[in-house]
């Protein structure tokens, strides 16, 4: 993982990758992150997302920092790169760098611990504070299937997500339920408001950009199989 692509403005862009010798091609890549109380299922539901698992000793996934899924949206492949906070949360240690880059984010409470989505606003200020402004944000009411011990009434969140221009979803990282539902709607309005900058930038282009994008090279998995081979932004550069 370098620097141009967490913090260089180059994820979301459009790129080409190819991977051994050109099976793969991804037209973007978008850095979600996610934040939220400790222990409401962040690493949980993002397993559910790009593994489809779900692991009740979530220890084990501690200390990886992202993982992909690659979807396709309105006919573009795109690489989904969700971050995981690997525990910092539990000491607020979360960093800017850690937002940096970030086109979308999940901000997660658990159904069940009142005190969770009591502390979503002081993480909705975080982001606000650390991403960039145009950053598209989904609330997650996870732990949905116990519908039993449910601490957080919806319409509470519902009301919180609407005066904050959130998305609003309730998933169970367990049974699957809306996870895919939710990370879709994510990707998608990320997808759309990426469209629209480009077609601002497009409209604005300037040599600086077009010195901006040439021949940026990405380590996406920081493996070193992958190249950026293109970037088709260039192609209506004239410099
Ligand atoms: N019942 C239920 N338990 C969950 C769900 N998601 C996570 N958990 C459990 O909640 C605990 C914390 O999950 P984890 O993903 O590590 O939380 P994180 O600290 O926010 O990353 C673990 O014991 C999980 O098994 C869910 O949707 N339903
Ligand atoms: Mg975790």
């Amino acid at each position: 993982m370098n620097a141009e692509m967490n913090g260089g403005g180059v994820v979301g862009k459009k790129v080409v990758v190819v991977r051994n010798g050109g099976d793969e091609k991804i037209d973007y890549v978008y850095k979600v992150v996610v934040i939220g109380d400790t222990a409401v299922g962040k690493t949980q539901v993002l397993s559910r997302f790009t593994r489809n698992e779900f692991c009740f000793d979530s220890k084990s996934t501690i200390g990886v920092e992202f993982q992909t899924r690659t979807l396709t949206i309105h006919s573009k492949i795109i690489k989904a790169q969700i971050w995981d906070t690997a525990g910092q949360e539990r000491y607020r240690a979360v960093t800017s760098a850690y937002y940096r880059g970030a086109l979308g984010a999940m901000v997660v409470y658990d159904i069940t611990k009142r005190q969770s989505f009591d502390h979503v606003a002081r993480w909705v200020e975080e982001l606000r504070a650390h991403a960039d402004n145009s950053i598209v944000i989904a609330l997650i009411g996870n732990k949905a299937d116990l519908e039993e011990k449910r601490a957080v009434p919806s319409e509470d969140a519902v009301e919180f997500a609407e005066n904050q221009g959130l998305y609003f979803f309730e998933t169970s990282a367990l049974t699957g339920d809306n996870v895919e539902a939710a990370f879709f709607k994510l990707l998608e309005e990320i997808f759309s408001v990426v469209s629209k900058k480009t077609l601002d930038h497009d409209a604005a282009k300037s040599d600086a950009d077009c010195l901006m994008l040439k021949g940026l090279k990405i380590d996406i998995d920081g493996g070193p199989e992958l190249e950026i081979s293109e970037m088709k932004k260039l192609s209506s550069c004239s410099c």
